[in-house]
């Protein structure tokens, strides 16, 4: 490579040295080219300390500059120097009105940044920086400016035209069959939340009265044929809309809220004022279609987006490594939501399930970041689990410290001192000081301070003077860049079971309290205590840290069955499993057989038995942590003994309680239509869990049964469970028809068919990379779309180990081929494709070299995206 890129750094940030107070954009779109106008008011920035009055403009190498002029004085090839990706003009006047015309090319653009088409339809993705390959511009986050847009195209194939905020002129050409349609976006914003769409599009509206009496009205924009799967999210955005007035006193701020549905997109949905662009995946829901989990997850992202307007957009942020500003709070936000709309324990197993399995991986690789990175070559590679998902627990933690009503007036005060700014994670933080009288300087260093936290416990009790006490230690492990780390501030929720399983009342006369460890080491002193209590540490995962704190079995047991925190009750069977598991995987590598402790089988017995709890929570609890999970634990990995050992437990435990999983299932079998309700979703989650111990068994009668849920299923979270659970088996020829029959069912429906290379990628028997190598060839599956991309490749890649990490190396070398051709096409699903080859340290030391040599071709293979360099380059270092 000829230059490597270089990184940029947090404390180099400086204040604009220019400001945009208008931009009026004019698009004429067409399919070979697009040519985009663009009038800046701009102006210098008083705060700027910058001694020359020069200006540079971000712009993509791909932009076709065509004229370029500052007052109406058009300006030549020696005015300004063109770089990479910028445009530097050297001498522009105190106040000026730059014009600029580009010519850019939607239709070669695969990597759907900036204008693109996905699927014959124009659509845009700015964030982080995609808006400078639109045009010449202040692309960063700290210039926000008004927007006027307008869209001109062909008007038969492009009826619907649409930008940010008001539509509030259109017109058409008829001779030339062209039209446009101008949009107004009142609220300043920075260019990260432009969008622009165009296309045939249908919609479905609803009209929403605010909190305060002001009409909105709603849109969700689809492809026709996809209208019927709408209304599940407008369902979302109404309660979505309504939680935000209740819970924060936000309401929505312009006349019309969008969203359209695009097929091609590289993440999940985008925020952008008044015109949310979202992936098909989660948009459309029905339920012939669509399972329950995808719609949780419709449910959730529409909230996510939707939340975004006061916590991202009203207020955003002023660089991009205080991103974790708008998203770690916005995914708090959304959890809570969730958790309000369904049942708060099982999202907060499955989001902490997220966090242990992905985040503390990633917080313990190559790429392990604090969730306010001090520096980074490519942003992109920082829209990470620690940014979102650490950074929500972060702000879980602050509430937890103030409690619901300080931290509500903490937002409050944040939102009103900020409504129009670019701001830091430092300013969030210290509203909530400001309202709290608390002093949170310690606590920042969960903004700064890479690593999962350990935290060791031990405790002692004296029976004579009634005295127990709790003794905290904590540590962090070292990260890239950051050798020592000093103590975190880490809220501690506890409370201590009696020998009756009941939990004591404490002193501040509640069944729990928050200990608050802000030392290396510290001891809490409980007086009075009749008997030695069982405590029960980090209620609702109080913090994001590495509990040590061993106990029996027995013990884990009792908590299981006693514990009145549901979440810690559903992690002590997890502590349990985990522990049987290991004794499992030691028996499997000393070549002895293996034996399943009685301990689990009975207390699972124990929950399918106890028909009083949710039905959700049992489907949680009796869920064997993931081979994935199970590898976060371990120092060295030991794939095959991971896999050998959990799929053993899985089948001892249906052998002993097969009785009951049955007569489970058959009880829980539907009662009414079909529904993606919290009660039924409960119901199905665990009927679904009951079968799938049944066909662990392998037995004609067990497959039978799945064979008939198959057939009967009236939605697709059944249907789609049964087809897993028989693909996956070893009876063969029923896996092959069963694939081919739900191909023949399902094969015009994108989404549906995605969720078919996925079954298939995952499919832990041997064969599934040559089968994933077929499937790449068939006609469902397409390299420029994203979506399939991951149903195929990333499945098998992450969540296939066995196949993925066979000791020949044939998953690496695949794995490596696909990067390096899409490092070409689209940078951004490269780099997110080459996560698993970042955790070579955790292998055996011949999978470590086969993983490294495949990471230094990559390294080898050409010019690479910065992307790309930066990951590989992290991850060899
Ligand atoms: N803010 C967007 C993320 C866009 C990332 C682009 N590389 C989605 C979200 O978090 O809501
Ligand atoms: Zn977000």
């Amino acid at each position: 490579m000829a230059e490597q890129p270089q990184a940029i750094y947090l404390k180099d940030y400086q204040v604009p040295a220019y400001l945009i107070d208008e931009t009026e954009l004019h698009f004429s779109l067409g399919e070979d080219h697009t040519e985009v106008r663009s009038v800046l008011k701009m102006r210098r920035n008083p705060e700027s300390t910058a001694s020359s009055a020069a200006l540079e403009l971000h712009g993509h190498e791909s932009l076709e500059l065509c004229r370029l002029a500052i007052d109406g004085r058009e300006l030549g090839a020696g005015d300004y120097r063109r770089e990479d990706e910028t445009l530097g003009i050297d001498q522009v006047p105190e106040a000026f009105t730059l014009e600029c015309l580009t010519r850019i090319r939607p239709r070669d653009n695969t990597a759907l940044e900036g204008l693109y088409l996905s699927d014959g339809m124009y659509c845009t993705q700015c964030e982080a920086e995609g808006f400078r390959r639109i045009t010449f511009y202040l692309d960063r986050p700290d210039v926000m400016s008004v927007f006027t847009t307008t869209v001109e195209a062909d008007a038969a194939r492009y009826p619907v035209l649409l930008s940010n905020g008001n539509p509030v002129a259109r017109g058409s050409d008829e001779d030339k069959g062209r039209h446009w349609v101008t949009w107004q976006d009142p609220f300043p914003k920075p260019a990260y939340l432009f969008a622009l769409v165009a296309g045939d599009l249908a919609h479905i509206e609803r009209p929403y009265s605010t909190a305060s009496g002001r009409e909105v009205m709603l849109r969700i924009y689809a492809e026709r044929k996809d209208l019927d799967k709408l209304d599940h999210a407008m369902d979302s955005l109404v309660k979505a809309m309504r939680w935000d007035e209740e819970v924060y006193g936000r309401e929505y701020d312009l006349d019309i809220y969008m969203i359209v549905a695009v097929d091609f997109f590289n993440m999940g949905a985008m925020e952008n004022k008044g015109l949310n662009i979202f992936n098909t995946s989660c948009v459309l829901a029905s339920p012939e279609t669509t399972t329950d989990g995808a719609f949780q997850r419709v449910e959730g992202v529409v909230a996510h987006e939707y939340f975004h307007n006061w916590s991202g957009n009203r207020v955003t942020c002023r660089d991009w490594f205080q991103l974790s500003l708008k998203e770690g709070f916005t995914v708090f936000r959304d959890a809570e939501f969730s958790a309000d709309m369904n049942s708060r324990t099982v999202k907060r197993v499955e989001d902490v399930t997220l966090l242990r399995t992905a985040q503390f991986a990633e917080d313990a690789g190559p790429m392990a970041h604090p969730v306010r990175p001090a520096s980074f070559i490519e942003i992109s590679n920082f829209y990470t689990l620690t940014v979102y998902e650490k950074g929500a627990e972060v702000v879980r933690m602050i509430h937890t410290l103030l409690g619901p009503e300080l931290f509500r007036k903490g937002s409050d005060l944040y939102f009103e001192r900020h409504d129009g700014q670019a701001v830091t994670t430092d300013d969030f933080v210290r509203a909530m000081e400001e309202v709290s009288g608390r002093d949170l300087t310690q606590f920042r260093r969960w903004y700064d301070q890479a690593g999962t936290p350990r935290l060791e416990v031990s405790d002692d009790y004296d029976a004579d003077s009634g005295r127990y006490r709790l003794h905290l230690a904590q540590s962090c492990p070292a990260t890239p860049g950051q050798e020592q780390k000093l103590p975190f501030h880490i809220p501690v929720t506890l409370g201590l079971l009696g020998p009756d399983g009941r939990d004591l009342i404490l002193d501040n006369g509640d069944t729990s309290c928050v200990l608050e460890l802000t030392d290396s080491s510290q001891t809490f002193t409980f007086e009075g205590i009749a008997a030695r209590p069982v405590p029960s540490l980090l209620r609702g995962f109080s913090a994001p840290v590495k509990l040590q704190y061993p106990l029996d079995r027995q013990t884990l047991v009792f908590l299981m069955s006693h514990d009145s925190d549901g979440f810690n009750r559903w992690d002590a069977g997890q502590r349990l499993a985990i522990d049987v598991i290991g004794e499992l995987m030691a028996q499997h590598n000393a070549g002895e057989p293996m034996r399943l402790d009685a301990a689990l089988t009975d207390a699972f017995a124990a929950v399918l038995d106890d028909e009083s709890l949710d039905p959700a929570m049992v489907a949680k609890v009796l869920t064997l942590p993931s081979e994935a999970y199970l590898s976060e634990l371990a120092d060295c990995i030991d794939v095959d003994a991971i896999h050998a050992a959990r799929q053993f437990a899985k089948k001892a435990l249906a052998q002993a309680l097969a009785e009951r999983f049955e007569r489970r299932y058959r009880a829980l079998a539907p009662q009414q239509a079909y529904a993606p309700d919290a009660a039924q979703v409960a119901r199905r989650s665990l009927r679904n869990l009951c079968l799938s111990y049944l066909v662990a068994l392998e037995t004609p009668e067990y497959l039978a049964l799945a064979q008939a849920q198959y057939d009967s299923a009236d939605n697709m979270t059944d249907r789609q469970s049964a087809l897993s659970l028989i693909a996956h088996s070893g009876a063969t020829d029923a896996a092959a028809a069963v694939l081919d029959d739900f191909y023949r069912r399902y094969a015009d429906q994108t989404l549906v068919v995605n969720q078919w290379l996925s079954v298939q990628a995952g499919d832990p028997r041997p064969g599934a990379l040559d089968r994933v190598k077929e499937l790449m060839q068939h006609e469902a599956f397409d390299l420029r779309n994203p979506n399939k991309v991951r149903s195929l490749i990333s499945v098998f890649c992450n969540l296939n180990a066995v196949n993925f990490h066979a000791a020949d190396g044939s998953g690496y070398d695949f794995l490596a081929e696909r990067i390096i051709d899409m490092n070409r096409r689209n940078p951004q699903m490269a780099s997110r494709l080459l996560t698993p080859l970042t955790r070579w340290r955790k292998y055996d030391a011949a999978r470590q070299a086969l993983m490294q040599s495949q990471l230094r071709r990559i390294l080898d293979s050409g010019e690479l995206s910065k992307d790309v360099y930066e990951v590989v380059s992290k991850s060899l270092a």
